[in-house]
């Protein structure tokens, strides 16, 4: 299941494509993991990356040490077939005010996206940051990456392509409904 909508930027046209499946099956460029601050791979997004990518995405997660909520850093892929995994510092959302979640969720998708261009990369993979073990709503989620992704592709004059993966047919949905109205297609 899966839906592209097309965001215009003067001559360039970015896709963002939404669609139900298993992140670590993806072959974008990069895929994002939903991490934590210490760069320890734990549950969730970060299991089946571990457990696909093998030991050494870890290892370089253990080089770099640690990151602030909302940032975003890049390794290697190890054996997966995307070769780079950015790492993207969603926010624990019961630790903040909603109003500074969405901000920290927004600039770790914003960050992701800085970094996959500093490293010369266009196309990318993000799971729905937050929503698993971090306990972010998912329509809320849902409206903060899609503007963040619309906002960030709007400026950009790199040519972008964006997904975001979404693990059941119910966060799809979720997602697929806010893209619908939001970019109105
Ligand atoms: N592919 C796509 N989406 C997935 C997959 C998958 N293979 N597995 C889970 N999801 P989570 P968080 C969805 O918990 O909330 C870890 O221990 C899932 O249904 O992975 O940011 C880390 O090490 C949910 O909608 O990330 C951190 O400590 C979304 O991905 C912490 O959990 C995010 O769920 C991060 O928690």
């Amino acid at each position: 299941m899966e839906s592209q909508y097309f965001i215009k930027n003067g001559e360039l046209t970015h896709i963002l494509k939404l669609m139900q499946g298993d992140i670590t099956e993806q072959e974008t460029d990069a895929i994002v993991n939903a991490a934590n601050t210490n760069m320890k791979l734990g549950t969730g997004v970060a299991g089946a990356i571990r457990r696909k990518g093998g030991k050494i995405i870890q290892e370089e997660c253990n080089q770099i040490g640690s990151s602030e909520v909302g940032g975003a850093v890049i390794t290697t892929g190890g054996n997966l077939k995307s070769k780079h995994v950015i790492h993207a510092m969603g926010p624990i959302y019961h630790q903040y005010s909603p109003k500074d979640a969405e901000i920290h969720l927004s600039n770790s998708v914003k960050n992701s996206l800085i970094v996959l261009q500093d490293n010369k990369l266009s196309s990318i993979s993000f799971p729905a940051i937050s929503t698993g073990n971090y306990g972010f709503p998912k329509q809320k989620a849902a409206e903060i990456m899609i503007s963040t992704i619309n906002e960030f592709l709007k400026s950009t004059l790199n040519q972008l392509s964006v997904e975001i993966c979404l693990f059941s047919i119910n966060d799809y949905e979720i997602f697929n409904n806010v893209a619908r109205i939001f970019l109105k297609k």
